[in-house]
């Protein structure tokens, strides 16, 4: 009984295999899906009673084992290169030039030219014909390990037919079919689920899903287009014949790809692909023209990551009209506004968009767009959608330009345009909802307060459940209220009190800088402590008279018009009144002048400081009283050297100047930190 149920399974895998390759392959099935399932149910029946006949290649055993944590890592043998884009006919000329100078040919070249799925790149090695390992192209470098996930994908064959080489790797574009995208999003739909964005988001959430049953349930399809590495085996000299070679595999190949000639064969076969586009069963987003010649593809070889001997000639970006609804300002983490259009939800460039960033005030002008108007929007690929012009012609009687507001939309600031500057901002800094979490995380920052352990994930935390809302809330927090929060124990809860305790005590400058004024980066703050010496007269001339403001070395206008716009506001008044009142003191500044620790030395800087800009540098140094100039001569007193030192190196050593690594840097600085 075991031999006949061996025998019997063994036919009928092969005559499974056999009607997924007429399926997915030739396009040409033989019978009707009810009979293919009972060859499947009869297959499933055997092994059930005689588990010591599975075999892995089985097709019942596409989905194995459980859903893993997370993928491996693949490096590719052999690097999966993207492709260099082309826009037009000229592009394709170009193209075709460039090529044919580069082989020292005159007369035309045939290319293969394929439709450019829109779906996931993967890469599918095959070890003595069954499926070993598959993985997506990620950098092109390494990718991600699907082979469970390919393995679910039935169009996909588990075994090669025929006498496939020992190692073969082939590579291809996973997608999801329209039918198949449109029908999953009934079904999601249905289960009040919801539904994808595009065919293309489709197939590549499906490819990597953890647990590859999600993978089998999804109607995938794969079309191989080219090979990684091989062994055992010498490909046919054509593009075309090593398509035609896997297809004889079984591997799936794209059916409506062709062998052109010239230039004129190129955007001719891209005409009749623009035109049949719509009619597809799948989606692109342009044709794909290689050099048919593997021999002369090996000549040509490729340049960054993209091989030269093949253009992705892509379609235009889709277009469409629609109406602006609204217009509303958005308010970032830093108190940008930024102008979004509202719109009449359309369907463009495969995703229904319903509204579009129009970046800043600027542009809203340049464009002149109002409420009401008619609109082109576009959208191609990946690409985020763009207005791009508006129709006057269309416009309703009445419909007013758009006005900058003066006020916050989120927390009723004035709102602050510098003259040249195409950003408008909001001033309310801390005392807006909006920017309330970075100013205060700025706050905290290791060149403002220093509050150790006060990093992003913590401001959020604090932020968030409502005990922080000012700067001058982290002075009065107490140790029960930190250890209501999650991830915070008592001794952490104290270890951050201690650390708040301790920033108490600062500087001028390290306040003014850590206020968040826009502009007032270290080293203004620095300028402005040593010209106005303390806070009060400075609060007082950026009030009453920014002018006087601009005295300041290196302090023009803009920065005037922002501390006359942060000092203006009561509310920035009152916190500092409140951080006093909470205890944060700051030295004086003609007493910090007295005692800096580097007054008076001259440092040159050479070559790159790592984890650390040159403006960094300078201003680090020069927050300690030194100076930094450009050349060395003999009144320098250290050079540090980064890593590739110019010459000043060379001439630092001539001279017996004192030459510091960044290291040595680094420890100086933290020597004098504060
Ligand atoms: C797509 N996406 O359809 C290539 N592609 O060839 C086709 N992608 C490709 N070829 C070399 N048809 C790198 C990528």
């Amino acid at each position: 009984m075991s031999e006949q149920a061996r025998a019997r399974a063994a036919a009928l895998r092969a005559e499974i295999a056999r009607h997924d390759y007429r399926y997915y392959v030739l396009d040409d099935p033989q019978i009707p899906d009810a009979e293919y399932d009972r060859l499947m149910a009869e297959l499933k029946a055997i092994e059930q009673a005689h588990p010591d006949l599975i075999t892995p290649d089985s097709p019942t055993q596409r989905v194995g084992g459980a859903a893993s944590a997370a993928f491996g890592e693949v490096v590719h043998a052999v690097p999966m290169l993207s492709l260099e884009n082309g826009f037009s006919d000229d592009d394709v000329a170009a193209f075709d030039r460039r090529v044919r100078e580069r082989l020292g040919l005159a007369e035309p070249l045939w290319y293969w030219a394929e439709p450019k799925l829109d779906g996931l790149a993967v890469t599918a090695i095959f070890r003595n014909g069954t499926l070993a390992q598959a993985a997506t192209r990620g950098d092109g470098v390494r990718g991600e390990d699907v082979t469970a996930n390919l393995r679910a994908v039935r169009a996909f064959p588990l075994t090669l037919r025929g006498r496939a080489p020992p190692l073969l790797e082939v590579r291809g574009e996973v997608f999801m079919p329209i039918a198949g995208f449109e029908r999953s999003n009934r079904e999601a739909l249905a289960r009040g689920e919801r539904p994808f964005v595009n065919p293309r988001n489709a197939a590549a959430g499906s490819l990597r899903q953890l647990d590859p049953a999600v993978t089998a349930a999804r109607p995938l399809r794969v079309y191989c287009y080219g090979l990684g590495q091989f062994e055992g085996w010498t490909p046919p000299p054509l593009q075309s014949e090593v398509l035609q070679a896997l297809k004889e595999w079984g591997l799936p190949v794209c059916p409506q790809a062709e062998r052109v000639q010239g230039v004129p064969g190129c955007i001719a076969y891209y005409r009749a692909m623009a035109e049949r586009r719509a009619r597809l069963p799948y989606q692109i987003d342009g044709v794909v023209y290689k050099v048919e010649r593997l021999e002369e593809q090996a000549r040509l070889g490729f340049v960054a990551r993209a091989p030269r001997w093949a253009l992705a000639r892509k379609f235009p970006a889709e277009e469409a009209l629609t109406r602006v609804e609204a217009i509303e300002w958005q308010v970032g983490r830093t108190g940008a506004l930024t102008p979004v259009a509202r719109l009449a939800p359309k369907f463009v460039g495969g995703v229904t968009v319903s509204s579009v960033t129009l970046h800043n005030f600027d542009e809203v002008r340049r464009k002149d767009v109002r409420v009401g108007d008619t609109v082109v929007i576009r959208r191609a690929g990946d690409v985020i959608p763009e207005l791009v012009r508006v129709l006057p012609e269309r416009r309703p009687p009445g419909a007013a330009p758009v006005l900058l507001p003066e006020r916050c939309p989120v927390c009723g600031s004035a709102v602050l345009k510098p003259d040249g500057e195409a950003v408008a901002r909001c001033t309310g800094g801390f005392s807006c909802a909006a920017q309330r979490q970075e100013a205060i995380r700025h706050f905290a920052s290791r060149l403002a307060m220093d509050i150790e352990g006060l990093g992003d994930k913590r401001v959020e935390q604090l932020v968030d459940s409502g005990l922080v809302r000012s700067p001058a809330d982290l002075y009065t927090l107490s140790c029960e209220q930190l250890q209501g929060l999650e991830r915070m124990g008592a001794r952490s809860a104290a270890k951050l009190l201690r650390a708040i305790e301790r920033s108490k005590h600062t500087t001028l400058p390290r306040l003014l800088y850590a206020l968040g004024i826009r502009e007032v980066g270290e080293t203004t703050a620095l300028a402005l402590a040593r010209h106005f010496g303390d806070l009060a007269p400075l609060i007082e001339a950026a009030r009453s008279q920014p002018q006087r403001i601009e005295q300041v070395a290196d302090v023009g206008p803009v920065v005037a018009a922002h501390l006359h716009a942060f000092f203006s506001a009561a509310a920035h008044r009152e916190l500092i009144e409140k951080l006093r009142a909470c205890g944060v003191t700051w030295e004086p500044v003609a007493a910090i002048r007295a005692h800096l620790p580097l007054q008076g030395q001259t440092f040159v800087l050479t070559g790159t400081l790592p984890g650390m800009s040159r403006q960094q540098a300078e201003a680090a140094l020069s927050a300690l009283g030194a100076k930094v100039v450009g050349s060395v001569s003999r009144k320098t007193h250290y050079v540090v050297a980064g890593t590739e030192p110019g010459a000043k190196l060379a001439r630092a050593r001539a001279l017996g100047i004192p030459v510091l690594e960044p290291a040595e840097l680094q420890r100086l600085l933290d020597a004098h930190r504060r």
